[in-house]
């Protein structure tokens, strides 16, 4: 995510460099806008992560939001606007926890089971400032983590993280985070591995694709879902793409042990392939396997662009370990007829191949593994830098697909202050960072010495949290063990939109407007820059509820007398926006893309469309190095494709090995108990992670008022569960009652509860009535390589509830609200 910018350079260098390489001549835009008349159309134009909206104002009231780009395929999101605006689950006033706001630096009752007290802005503002000033004060910078990690609303002014860490800087230093929550594992193994992160990366283009795989291969990769969302706001392209690929007549092969949404979209038109859980690493081994045996691994390719085959195919072949990893081995780990991995290496060595890998599969124990072995998978086949073959890691994000346009790209709101403002002050920045995911740990173990990427860190002490557009007690593993290492903090501050679970456990909350309720701008495609989009305010806001730009602008003020014109740079929402849009301006007249004036673009209430780049639009990813890996070498110490890393191979971590290496899990479908089944947490369809869970279309997936868990035919039948009942799903760390879905659409022996349902606790029983599934999933790193998060690595059980019947709470505000 925050390495968008990076990836954005990396990929301007390649495309220029592989232009002219290939003549293809029917690359087309997708149909993109049609641009309509902006007079009296009764909507304002706005985005969001889910695209271009247009949303529709009745009476001051928010009452609809539609698509504004053409699409062929349904984003559940994009009709939230008004559940987003009007929800119960509001927070409308700044409150305050009642034994917090008695006394502050001795604060009586418990997080989470405290009421609240609303008070007035100036009084939160104080307080705020006060209890910030006393842990800064007393102990230091290191003692605020003001990391904030989150999906916080798109928008280049209201981002409500810079925007913390910009009044965090003004104030004097903090604690932030390394890496995230999506990608940890693979975007620090890859580097070692190819010399770049891959994951945040323009691919091989939708359109090169189109017209020149066979095969195209979706490994535990749901696009249908993933691609309803963008880090600044849909596209819609990688839809639309997928959508096209279902009418190709392409071979299409997905392996999930869930028959996803986009395997259903696709139909007859895909093959599904059900792994066990966890288990790819052994299933892609199987088929590396096959190909030697077969010879049909390109030893030409594998001399000239890799290092180290000799090696890991010696472990391939048992000859360093004793066990031969052939299509039997790998059938008994991973479920698979060994029949059928057999086939899989034969259609993949006979065609254009293009493996296109999600994520979820890394975001488990050794996750490190996955995309290292898929790329090690896609070496063999030698097709790597070929229009169409290879490998890719971001498809089903962000459509990292679609061409890049000749642009004028907007700048954004920076953490840093220009100097100009802050001469003579005492501006601080980040003073330790840990790995996003080891929150807990961190809390944990102050001042304890940890592994990460070949170094040696340490955790800092930290006393105070503040978080601005995060949802940590969603995004988090092992909610039991988070709420008992964030009630040992001192003071934790919340600025939201909504009564999450972690603002039920705040001291102080501060209300935030939605992103219907101000004024800003964002690029639509994070590849693509394919339009920029104004984000009008549509209505007024609710309550007594500010944007965070206002919040810190107020903090800052009083830091010093002074303090909101340094942070603002004596700016307010306009002036930034105008002055964002005029730097994107100057950048469109370089790149030839003529923009009107910001009050002219500002009224039209339209978004502006970016100019196609041909060449941009054949861009094959690793087709300067393939061309000549002498002069386009990798980043990688040998320049090559790093099979076997020496590097890893000097940090001698058992976790996570110097070539790719199956490695046990601790909790997996192998090491399953009687009764145990594993747990996945895919992302929903019908969420941006928490955002949602609240909406009106709650009703068209909650099971009971629940979150629905799909379980297999075969297992449900075994415990006596049928569709609609509530189940308890429970483990060592936890338990949480969800809406059991009865399917022989999943693994058997596998459950899958999606992310992002609110933890709501009983509280007497301690269950969770909402089926929060982190309450259930281990809170282990990765490896101590990436230290990612490990979330899709968890052994339950699941039993029919018997007991009370428990509504959920999850979207009430707290007592006293
Ligand atoms: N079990 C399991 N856990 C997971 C995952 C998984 O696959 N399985 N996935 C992980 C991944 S990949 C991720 S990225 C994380 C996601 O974790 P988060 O990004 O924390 O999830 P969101 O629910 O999007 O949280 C965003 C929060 O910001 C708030 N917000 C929105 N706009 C604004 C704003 O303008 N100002 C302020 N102040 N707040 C705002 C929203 O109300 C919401 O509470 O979860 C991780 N957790
Ligand atoms: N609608 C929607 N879109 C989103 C998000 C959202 O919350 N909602 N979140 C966004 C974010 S922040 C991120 S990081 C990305 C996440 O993108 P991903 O991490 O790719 O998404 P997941 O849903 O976790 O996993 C994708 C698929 O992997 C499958 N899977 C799980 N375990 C295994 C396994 O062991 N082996 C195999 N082969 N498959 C497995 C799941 O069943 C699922 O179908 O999505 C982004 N897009
Ligand atoms: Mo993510």
């Amino acid at each position: 995510m925050s390495n968008m910018n990076i990836s954005r350079r990396g990929f301007l260098k390649g495309a220029s460099a592989s232009a002219g390489a290939l003549a293809i001549s029917s690359i087309v835009p997708l149909p993109a806008s049609a641009s309509a008349n902006i007079s009296d159309r009764g909507y304002v134009i706005t985005a969001g992560r889910m695209g271009i909206l247009k949303a529709k104002v009745e009476d001051g009231k928010l009452v609809e939001t539609t698509n504004a780009l053409p699409q062929s395929v349904v984003n559940h999101l994009q009709s939230t606007g008004p559940s987003q605006v009007y929800t119960k689950a509001r927070v409308k006033y700044p409150m305050v926890r009642k034994g917090f706001l008695e006394n502050p630096e001795n604060p009586t009752g418990v997080r989470g089971k405290d009421e609240y007290v609303r008070v007035s802005w100036e009084k939160a503002l104080e307080l705020a400032h006060e209890q910030h000033m006393r842990i800064r004060n007393t102990y230091g910078p290191e003692a605020i983590y003001a990391g904030s990690y989150g999906w916080r609303s798109s928008g280049v002014l209201h981002d409500a993280r810079t925007l913390l860490q910009r009044y965090m800087a003004l104030a004097g230093g903090y604690v932030g985070y390394l890496g995230d929550y999506s990608t940890g594992a693979a975007q620090v193994i890859m580097p070692y591995v190819v010399g770049s992160i891959e994951v945040y990366e323009q691919q091989t283009t939708y359109p090169v694709v189109m017209e020149n795989s066979e095969v195209v291969v979706l490994w535990g990769m749901n696009p249908i879902n993933t691609l309803e969302i963008a880090w600044t706001a849909a596209d819609s392209q990688g839809l639309e793409f997928f959508h096209q690929l279902k009418k190709s007549g392409k071979t299409v092969i997905a392996i999930d042990p869930i028959r996803s949404e986009t395997i259903n979209f696709f139909g007859d038109n895909a093959q599904w392939i059900a792994p066990n859980p966890m288990t790819d690493v052994a299933l892609a081994m199987g088929i590396a396997h096959t190909l030697v045996k077969n010879k049909k691994h390109d030893e030409t390719f594998l001399k000239k662009y890799t290092q180290g085959f000799e090696q890991f195919n010696q472990y391939l072949q048992g000859d360093s370990d004793g066990i031969v990893k052939d299509s039997a081995w790998a059938e008994n780990i991973t479920g698979v007829p060994a029949k059928q991995i057999e086939v899989l290496a034969d259609i993949f060595s006979k065609n254009r191949t293009m493996l296109m890998a999600g994520w979820g599969i890394q975001r488990q124990q050794f996750g490190e593994q996955r995309h290292w072995m898929i790329t090690t998978l896609a070496a063999m086949l030698g097709q790597i830098g070929l229009p169409g073959g290879g490998f890719g890691f971001s498809y089903h994000y962000s459509n990292g697909g679609n061409p890049a346009r000749d642009a004028g790209v907007l700048p954004a709101m920076t953490a840093t202050i220009d100097e100009n403002f802050t001469a003579g002050l005492n501006v601080g920045g980040v003073v330790n960072a840990f790995p996003v995911a080891r929150i807990v740990e961190a809390m944990e173990n102050p001042g304890k010495e940890y592994q990460h990427n070949g170094q040696t860190r340490t955790f800092p002490h930290v006393r105070m949290l503040w978080t601005s557009g995060g949802a940590n007690f969603t995004q988090h593993q092992d909610t039991n063990r988070l709420v008992k290492a964030w009630n040992k903090l001192d003071v934790v501050v919340i600025n939201e939109i909504y009564w999450t679970a972690a603002a039920k456990h705040a001291d102080i909350v501060f209300p935030i407007t939605t992103s219907f309720e101000r004024n800003d701008m964002t690029m639509v495609g994070d590849y693509s820059n394919q339009f920029i989009s104004p984000m009008k305010q549509a209505v007024e806001a609710e309550g007594e509820s500010k944007s965070d730009f206002e919040v810190f602008a107020s903090l800052s003020e009083h830091l010093f007398k002074g303090g909101r014109r340094v942070y603002t740079e004596d700016r307010e929402e306009m002036d930034w926006l105008r002055d964002f849009y005029k730097k994107a301006q100057k950048g469109g007249r370089n790149a030839r893309v003529p923009m009107p004036n910001f009050t002219k673009f500002w009224e039209a209430n339209e978004y502006l469309e970016m100019k196609w780049n041909e060449e941009a639009a054949k861009f094959v990813r690793f087709a300067d190095f393939r061309k000549d890996p002498v002069l386009n070498p990798l980043g990688t110490p040998s320049g090559k494709i790093e099979i076997y890393s020496k590097t890893l191979e000097s940090y001698g971590l058992k976790d996570c090995p110097a070539h790719p290496t199956w490695l046990e899990p601790t909790e997996y479908t192998g090491s399953a108990k009687e009764g145990e089944l594993q747990l996945m947490t895919a992302h929903s369809a019908y969420r941006l992670h928490s955002q949602f869970n609240y909406a009106d279309i709650r009703k068209e997936y909650a099971i009971a008022n629940k979150e629905p868990i799909l379980i297999n035919e075969n297992d449900a039948q075994k415990r006596g569960i049928k569709t609609g009942d509530v189940v308890r799903v429970f483990n060592q760390r936890g338990q949480v009652l969800a809406g059991a879905s009865v399917t022989d659409g999943i693994k058997q022996g596998s459950v899958c509860i999606h992310e992002g349902a609110w933890p709501d606790f009983d509280p007497k029983l301690g269950i969770c009535r909402n089926g929060g599934p982190n309450v259930l999933t281990l809170d282990i790193p990765t490896s101590r390589l990436a230290n990612g998060c490990a979330a899709n690595s968890a052994l339950v059980k699941v039993e029919k509830w018997v007991g009370d019947q428990l509504e959920t709470e999850a979207f009430n505000p707290p007592k006293g609200v």
